[in-house]
């Protein structure tokens, strides 16, 4: 059994103008495809070459000698929970669950994006930026390069992708606007309040 790549849960030009078909392409047919292909390679034939990818994750997120695989491993997953955490075509605003958990933790939805932004415009390096559950309450936290939260005590509801990749190609160097474009456009309120209600319930 190999870990295979998800297709895109949406058509490749469903998020334009704010992510292009052409960006999308490179960035799953290429990028995630390719993390996907080196993990594959990595634990052919290993001990790890049976498990799914949040075994994976969890085998080698301490090992050293397994660094790689977890690299791979993150990203894989990371990108597949991306691609869910955009909607051409979903809710502007939170509700339910959701909604009243964000005012309760942030004050107002306003207030959640400038505090999303700033994390998100400020995080040096590549990386991800993620609104999480933690102990019954949200946060917004950052991961480095291919850190994931996944399996540990926060559990994940919407992620960015704020390596140079995943916005460079229609945003240049412009990260503010790709933030924007993600919080005001493109991200899936009804797959973070799914998340959320899991979380609750587990
Ligand atoms: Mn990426």
């Amino acid at each position: 059994m190999s870990i295979e790549l998800p297709p895109l849960p949406f058509a490749d030009d469903a998020l334009e103008p704010h992510l292009s078909a052409h960006a999308l392409m490179l960035h799953h047919d290429k990028h995630h495809a390719n993390y996907v292909a080196k993990l594959n390679a990595l634990v052919e034939n290993g001990p790890l070459a049976a498990l799914p990818l949040e075994e994976i994750i969890h085998a080698s997120e301490d090992d050293l000698a397994r660094k790689d695989i977890y690299n791979n491993a993150a990203q894989a997953w990371n990108h597949a929970f991306f691609w869910n955490s955009l909607s051409a075509d979903g809710a502007d605003r939170p509700g339910g669950s959701l909604a009243a958990a964000i005012d309760k933790d942030f004050g107002s939805l306003a207030a959640f994006k400038e505090a999303f932004t700033k994390v998100a415009v400020g995080a040096f390096g590549s990386g991800w930026i993620w609104l999480v559950s933690e102990a019954g309450k949200l946060a917004i936290i950052k991961t480095s390069n291919a850190e994931t939260p996944v399996g540990s005590h926060r559990v994940p509801l919407a992620t960015l992708d704020v390596w140079e990749h995943a916005y460079y190609v229609d945003y240049e160097n412009r990260r503010p606007a790709y933030v924007k474009a993600f919080l005001d456009k493109l991200i899936n309120w009804n797959f973070a309040a799914r998340n959320l209600d899991m979380a609750l319930v587990a």
